[in-house]
């Protein structure tokens, strides 16, 4: 049976605790929220972490402990995002790598983001992506736009295969500003991709269901969580994300395939051991 890689996004960048109180923003928090998507079935983790204040931060320090302590109380894939916040300056996003996660988001493109831009000019991306490689972090390639795939391209053409061999990208659909998280834009977006690269995608906020249904129709992997969805349906706030990753099994299930388990995600993404 073909099976789904199904990654949690537990927190983000911009969602604010405050109004929605389920967001996991403390260390303890989101190690147990690690635990509870764990359990429902998610193999990688995609992390942003908060201060004290809940505001996001890329603090070098509490990476490296958030890593440490994931690791300890999970077999979870550790994926670091190198994204931040709109606002980190690109120099905080390269030190991510210094915490030495399994894997890391890397944004391929520049894209309008709501009111913002999030930033991720040519030569940063490529800095990026020779660090990956010289630490032996796997990356997954954010693709918000189709634009941003003929900039993986590029990245491929002239840097060479990532580390751990294998090309798996996201598809993060449906920002105001990016691709739509429509049946059409995905199958847009994945025509265009390199040869044997495998693919995740997520719906932000409402096209979360119809980006779900079509990737799955497509043969595609998962994303969920509160970083891209804080609404359940329509009314209802989501209550945690192990609630996500539920959803997400069962929709897999229908689908007539199985969960990916962390250690197979391992070998599927060449994550180092
Ligand atoms: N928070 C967004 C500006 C990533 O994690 O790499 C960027 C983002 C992508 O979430
Ligand atoms: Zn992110």
């Amino acid at each position: 049976m073909v099976s789904t890689l199904i990654t949690v996004a537990p927190t983000g960048a911009e969602a604010d605790k405050v109004a929605a109180p389920a967001l996991p923003v403390t260390l303890e928090e989101l190690v147990q929220t690690a635990k509870e998507c764990e359990e429902a079935g998610a193999a990688v983790i995609h992390v942003h972490i908060r201060d004290a204040e809940a505001r996001p931060t890329l603090d070098p320090p509490r990476l490296r402990d958030t890593v440490a302590a994931i690791r300890e109380s999970t077999g979870l894939i550790v994926q670091l995002s190198t994204g931040g916040a709109v606002t980190d300056p690109y120099e905080h996003r390269l030190k991510v790598l210094d915490a030495m996660p399994d894997a890391c988001s890397l944004t391929c493109g520049t894209v309008n983001f709501g009111d913002d831009v999030f930033m991720n000019p040519w030569p940063f991306m490529a800095e990026l992506y020779q660090l990956t490689q010289a630490r032996e972090v796997v990356p997954e390639f954010e693709l918000f736009d189709l634009g941003h795939v003929a900039a993986l391209h590029r990245l491929l053409d002239t840097y060479g295969a990532p580390y751990g061999g294998h090309v798996h990208c996201d598809l993060v659909m449906g920002v105001p500003g990016g691709m739509p998280g429509d049946t059409r834009s995905l199958v847009a977006a994945v025509a265009a991709l390199p040869e044997g690269a495998t693919w995740s995608a997520t719906g932000i906020g409402r096209t979360s269901l119809p980006v779900m249904y079509a990737a799955l129709s497509a043969g595609g992997h998962l994303r969920v969580g509160m970083e891209d969805t804080l609404t359940y349906a329509k009314g209802q706030p989501v209550t945690s994300n192990a609630q996500l990753v539920e959803r997400a099994v069962t929709l897999t299930k229908i689908a007539q395939r199985a969960p990916m388990s962390p250690a197979e995600a391992r070998s599927f993404l060449g994550v180092k051991e």
